[in-house]
């Protein structure tokens, strides 16, 4: 299918019905095309990573499904990412977990992790031109097995993993340096209980003073920042989590950390998009991990659905874009891997334009003057404004595709590459 040969004057129609409401399209465009999202590497291959070490994936973290196609290597994987980034607009960075390091076939365990493993990686995204964010690997290990890592009684598990960690940054560090832009590194641990505990004091108690030891080394904020990322439950930590919300954002506070906010990680009625005005004041900045919860699951491929949009607004409304890193997270293999990364990419690009695209102006001054009828109309209007119109003429003027033609290319590099993985 051809881009709509009427694009043009439909985006002329468009841009003058937004200009009628005090907005200024091409103002909105220009801020989009700056906006990065971080592509997690772990959508590619279900989380296996590249260690063959034949540990399950463990920390409560399952991945259903068993679509064929799945990257198999690192180049395979990187193959397929390019493969996404041509058909989404913008430039993207790419977040690797520490198990997909290059090892060339010896076995070099979590504490034994340095800046070379990832040499590749680094030289791929410098060809690329993108960014690159990072991930301690805290599952899918022996020594992860009981379900405690940082938090684990024994100091010689918690000292194993400590080093993990203090490695990762160093990683993360040599990431931000050699590609002239900032790492995240994002400390994410599965420790928990699956049944009532008693001692609910001793294992957060040890995950700060290991995460202090963890943090030590100081990191110019040129290459380096450092997230925590809170979690309300998982499977097999259903009744404690100790990296809580509660204690990673008193963390976070204290110890000038990033907040890593999962989408999936709060109760279904918690509005993660109100967290961001209330946390801002307190935090140098926070990471999004943008997902989709489903009942109890937290990791479905992002769709455009009110919570992302809701969080774009709050990130655009707030001028919060320059402090948050935009982040995926979720695996789905059930589905085609390259469509589940460019529906998301596209949806969480799509809700950002929707709330640039937004009177915010008008709709704050109707707020102030207590317009409260206006204010609900206005916002009611906004939903059905000619926006997917802009959104084609941005993804035209970015030489990508603007409408579902990009599935006609992943099929055909299903066909061609993916097919022929067994
Ligand atoms: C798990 C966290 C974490 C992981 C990735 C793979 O609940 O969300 O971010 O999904 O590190
Ligand atoms: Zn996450």
């Amino acid at each position: 299918m051809k881009p709509s040969r009427n694009l043009g004057k439909a985006f002329a129609l468009a841009k003058a019905r937004y200009a009628a409401l005090g907005v200024d399209v091409d103002a909105a465009l220009s801020i989009l095309e700056t906006v990065c999202v971080s592509i997690q590497c772990w959508q590619g291959d279900d989380v296996r990573g590249f260690e063959n070490t034949g540990a399950a994936l463990g920390g409560g973290l399952a991945v259903l499904g068993s679509y064929p196609g799945r990257a198999r290597t690192p180049d395979e994987l990187r193959r397929d990412v390019e493969k996404v980034f041509s058909l989404v607009p913008g430039v993207h960075r790419f977040a690797l977990h520490a198990s997909y390091g290059e090892f060339g076939g010896l076995r070099v365990d979590r504490d034994a992790v340095l800046p070379e493993h990832f040499q590749n990686w680094v030289s791929w995204a410098r060809g690329l031109g993108i960014g690159l964010d990072f991930n301690q690997t805290f599952f899918a290990h022996p020594m992860a097995e009981s379900g405690f890592t940082l938090t684990h009684p024994d100091p010689a598990v918690r000292g194993f993993w400590i080093e993990h960690g203090r490695r990762c940054r160093e990683i993360g560090a040599s990431f931000g340096k050699a590609l002239g832009t900032a790492c995240v590194t994002n400390l994410w641990i599965p420790d928990g209980w699956k049944d009532t505990p008693v001692d609910r004091r001793g294992p957060r108690e040890r995950l700060a003073d290991s995460l202090d030891e963890v943090f030590k080394k100081r990191f110019s904020q040129t290459v380096h920042w450092d997230s925590v990322e809170p979690k309300l439950f998982g499977l097999g930590s259903e009744s404690y989590v100790a990296g809580s919300y509660d204690f990673y954002l008193s963390y976070a506070v204290t110890r000038r950390k990033m907040l890593c906010l999962d989408t999936g990680h709060f109760h279904p009625t918690e509005n993660l998009a109100d967290k961001l005005s209330a946390v801002m004041p307190w935090v140098p900045g926070v990471l999004l991990h943008v997902s989709r919860g489903i009942r109890w699951d937290s990791d479905h491929v992002v769709t455009l659905q009110d919570a992302v949009v809701d969080i774009a607004q709050e990130l655009v409304r707030n001028s919060y874009l320059g402090r948050v890193r935009l982040g995926l997270d979720y695996f789905d293999a059930s589905i085609n891997r390259i469509a589940a990364w460019v529906i998301g990419i596209r949806s969480v690009l799509k809700a950002i334009l929707l709330a640039l695209l937004e009177p915010t102006a008008e709709l704050k001054r109707l707020e102030t003057e207590g317009d409260l009828t206006g204010r609900l109309a206005l916002l009611e209007e906004c939903k059905h404004l000619p926006w997917g119109i802009v959104w084609e003429h941005h993804c035209d003027r970015q030489a990508v595709p603007s409408d579902i033609s990009w599935l006609q290319e992943v099929r055909r590099y299903e066909k061609e590459v993916l097919s022929g993985r067994p």
